[in-house]
Formats: C-alpha cells, sequence, structure tokens
C-alpha cells in the first residue's frame, strides 16, 4: 500500500499536548491551605537557585489556570501533561486533605475537558512536602505509606475523569541531584542514603501503581486508564573507541539508565549493578514484599522526557558536578565522578547557551534502545524542548530556534514510529514559559511568553502559532 502523499505518520489516536510541573508554573505558594514543599524552603535558602529566584508567583497559574487553559484550546492542544502539588492537597504529606487543593485540580481538570484537552496527571514532579522531609524523606519507608495515601486520594478525587497517569517524574534528577550532586533538595552527596531512597521511590511506584490497577478493575478509574512512569531518556556514546571510553560508556548506561528503567519495566534491578551497590555500600535494602511488588506491578507506559545525549569518557581525574546554571555558553565544565566516567564537549556538536547538546536523532535511537532492552512498550515523549532567552523584535516573541529544535525532533519521532515504535503522544516542555528549577525565569520553553514586568501577562510566540499549524496536520506541516 502506498502512503497518500502528505499523509500524516502520526496515529489518528496520537496526542499533541504539551507540559509542566505544578511548582514551576502554579505559584501561590501559600495559598488556600496549601503546606510547603521542599522546594519551597530550599529555594529561599541563599545561593540554591540562580539569582534567588523561586516558584512563590511562577505563572501564577493558580489564580489564571481558565486564561492558560482557553490558549491551549486555541492553540489546538489535545492533551495537557501537569503535576499535582502533594502539599497542596496534604499540606502533612498525609492525614488530612486540603479541600481547597482538591478544588483547583478538579477545576482545572474539568476545564481542560470542557476543551476536549486530555488530562495527564503526574503524581510526583519532585515537590515533596516538608513535612515528609523532616521524617526522613524518600529514606523513611513512611514516605511510601503517605505517598499510597496521597495516590489514592488523586485516584478517588479525580479518576473518574483521567485516563493518562505517571507516578513519578525523573528519578535521574530529582535523586541524583537531590542525593549524589546536593544541588537539588534535601542537597546530600551520599550515595548510599540516595540508593536507598531511589528503591524507596520504586516501592512507592509499585505500590500505587498496584492499588491504581485495583481502582481500574472496581470500575473507579476507566477501562482505558493507563499509569506509567517518567524518566529522562539520555542516550549515552563515547567520545573516542578507545577500551576505557567505551566502558565509561557501558557504565553511565548501567548506572543512569538500566538502574532507572529496569525496576519500573522489568521489575528488577540490573544484577551486576545490585551487586556491585551492595557489595559498596549495603544498599539497596529490601522489605520482604519488595521484590514481588516491583515484580508484579510493571508499568502499561513509559514516559521519556529526551532534551540532549551525553558524550562520555573514561575519569581518572575529576570529581566535578557544577551545571552551567547562566544560560552564558561554553561556561559549563566536564561533570564526572572520578573513577567512573566523565561526559565531554564535542567540538563537533551543536549546543544550547546552556552547553546541552542538540542532537534531535537521539530521541529516535533513545527509544529504539530502550525497545531492544525491554520489548515493546508503549512510549509518550513527555517532555522535549529547548531552553533559551527568547528575543523580542518589535513586540513580537520571535522564538525561531524553538521552531527549529521542536520540528527536527517531530521528526526524529516520525522516523520512531516507521521503525515500529509505538509512540503515542508528544508533550513539548513546556506549554508556557515557567520557572527552571535552577535557572530562574530567563530559561524560557513555553510557546506562551509570561511578561513578568507586565503583571506576568501572556502573550502568544511566533512558536504558538507554528505549533497550532503542526496540530492540525497531525504533524505533517513542521
Ligand atoms: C526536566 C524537568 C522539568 C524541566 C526540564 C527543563 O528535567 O522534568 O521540570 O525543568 O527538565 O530543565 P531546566 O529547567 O533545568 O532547563
Amino acid at each position: 500500500m502506498t502512503r497518500e502523499k502528505n499523509a500524516s505518520v502520526f496515529p489518528d489516536s496520537f496526542l499533541w499536548g504539551a507540559a509542566s510541573a505544578a511548582y514551576q508554573i502554579e505559584g501561590a505558594h501559600d495559598a488556600d491551605g496549601k503546606g510547603p514543599s521542599i522546594w519551597d524552603v530550599f529555594s529561599h535558602q541563599p545561593n540554591t537557585t540562580h539569582e534567588g529566584t523561586n516558584g512563590d508567583i511562577a505563572a501564577d497559574h493558580y489564580h489564571r489556570f481558565k486564561e492558560d487553559v482557553a490558549l491551549m484550546a486555541e492553540a489546538g492542544l489535545q492533551s495537557y501533561r501537569f503535576s499535582i502539588s502533594w502539599p497542596r492537597l496534604l499540606p502533612e504529606g498525609h492525614g488530612k486533605a486540603n479541600a481547597a487543593g482538591i478544588k483547583f485540580y478538579s477545576d482545572l481538570i474539568d476545564e481542560l475537558l470542557k476543551h476536549g484537552i486530555k488530562p495527564m496527571i503526574t503524581l510526583y514532579h519532585w515537590d515533596l512536602p516538608q513535612a515528609l522531609q523532616d521524617i526522613g524523606g524518600w529514606e523513611s519507608r513512611k514516605t511510601i505509606d503517605a505517598f499510597e495515601q496521597y495516590a489514592r486520594l488523586c485516584y478517588n478525587e479525580f479518576g473518574d475523569r483521567v485516563e493518562l497517569w505517571s507516578t513519578f517524574n525523573e528519578t535521574l534528577i530529582f535523586i541524583g541531584m537531590g542525593y549524589f550532586t546536593g544541588a537539588h533538595p534535601p542537597g546530600l552527596a551520599d550515595p548510599k542514603r540516595g540508593i536507598q531512597a531511589c528503591h524507596h521511590v520504586f516501592i512507592a511506584h509499585a505500590k500505587a501503581v498496584k492499588t491504581f490497577r485495583q481502582y481500574r478493575a472496581q470500575g473507579l478509574i476507566p477501562d482505558n486508564g493507563q499509569i506509567g512512569f517518567v524518566n529522562v531518556m539520555q542516550p549515552h556514546d563515547p567520545i573516542t573507541n578507545s577500551p576505557e571510553d567505551i566502558a565509561a560508556c557501558i557504565l553511565a548506561d548501567d548506572l543512569l539508565t538500566h538502574w532507572l528503567y529496569d525496576p519500573v519495566l522489568k521489575g528488577e534491578y540490573p544484577p551486576h549493578i545490585l551487586n556491585m551497590a551492595q557489595l559498596t555500600w549495603g544498599v539497596p535494602e529490601f522489605a520482604p514484599d519488595d521484590e514481588a511488588l516491583l515484580k508484579d506491578n510493571i508499568c502499561d507506559f513509559i514516559g521519556v522526557n529526551y532534551y540532549k545525549r551525553e558524550w562520555v569518557a573514561a575519569n581518572p581525574d575529576i570529581d566535578n558536578t557544577t551545571i552551567n546554571t547562566t544560560g552564558t555558553k561554553g561556561s559549563g565544565q566536564a561533570f564526572g565522578f572520578k573513577g567512573l566516567f566523565k561526559f565531554v564537549h564535542n567540538p563537533e556538536s551543536t549546543y544550547t547557551d546552556w552547553d546541552w547538546e542538540i542532537y534531535p536523532e537521539g530521541l529516535c535511537i533513545g527509544m529504539m534502545r530502550l525497545k531492544e532492552r525491554y520489548g515493546d512498550i508503549p512510549f509518550y515523549i513527555t517532555e522535549n524542548g529547548l531552553g533559551a532567552k527568547d528575543p523580542i523584535v518589535d513586540g513580537e516573541v520571535l522564538d525561531n530556534p524553538r521552531i527549529d529544535y521542536l520540528s527536527s525532533h517531530i521528526a526524529a519521532a516520525e522516523s520512531a514510529i516507521k521503525q515500529g515504535i509505538d509512540v503515542r503522544g508528544y508533550y513539548p516542555w513546556s506549554f508556557i514559559d515557567l520557572l527552571s528549577w535552577l535557572n530562574g525565569y530567563q530559561k524560557q520553553y513555553g510557546f506562551v511568553y509570561v511578561d513578568r514586568d507586565k503583571e506576568l501577562t501572556r502573550q502568544r510566540k511566533k512558536s504558538f502559532f507554528w505549533y497550532q499549524k503542526v496540530i492540525q496536520s497531525n504533524g505533517v506541516t513542521r
């Protein structure tokens, strides 16, 4: 059968979306009974974020969600990925729920559905209630129990209207930066504690998946309801063909990819890495049910957040985990863990102002590698985007580099589909300009500009109109 010229490769059911996260978009950090999250506390400490920026106000989406959803509808969005702020629903992390918090998300969901936009909920996008951090955070099994209560509350309140759910966003970042490099809360550099905390996240995930399926079986969540996990997809390639660089690259894949994908897609850790961790640090420690919980609760889909590839080299020398948070090109240095591997600059590659390599093919290659390891799983591209300081010319936001970036990545998603990968949706990061955790408001990603000097007025960027056409043509016009 020959495909009609210009016919779309993207299936009719494909979801063209956009993404956000509660702390980065909502603001209203202490409104209507919300409890503080670890990010509220952390970002108020000196020298933690770029120029002391925080999410106190963010894009004020909490108060302006109707205006924002109207813009999403105008763009033609078919789905919107957002996260729920756990401390907005449960100010103490567990126990008594906050009715105003529930109402906010319920109204947001209704507003989306009214415009025909499918909600995709992330339960955890890093804003742990501070009250839980105070009793050990992810290092404590009490947080697993609290997460299960929180997940149940969300299923009870929103499950009848929402089909697409994911439990966690990016273990690589919130565990890696929270417990290995110390750049995110709780600000530790302690692998032993990090590995155990990460294990508890996987167990919390497995329990939430189990409960989700019980709800679905009872008809409390739609039959076609799906639950997944969202991870960073960061393909690694060796910078040379030397055996040392190749070995370092294999190790980077094992520690940064397989360690974090295997538990949710295979229900177990890579055995040799588990062995190494237990011999070196004596962790992760398993409770009696943990192994079965992981095995029995494999995800329905995997969400991949793709921004960049990393070039890997052997690393006998450097221990440096600082990154470019200024947007001054070239200010990032090699990032590495001594004795394991380091990420290095490749002079032949193209980079953003934050020193992130622009490599569209990596989106397709990354999914192919995952398919090879995990089989035929459904994929959602849950984040992809260009962080940049957008130029304003005669009052118009002309974000041409973003259009080029997204266009080339949509082409890569198309190649993946042609090669038999089951890609079901594409969610650029982000719909609207919002807070970048460590980089402040100067690192913009949105289709909609938020004028921080003019009462947070929304303005459509050039990419807004471009994406509208992409959606209208089901990915053909780009
Ligand atoms: C991902 C996060 C998002 C978002 C994005 C861009 O890791 O899930 O929350 O912030 O990266 O990163 P940054 O803001 O650091 O540029």
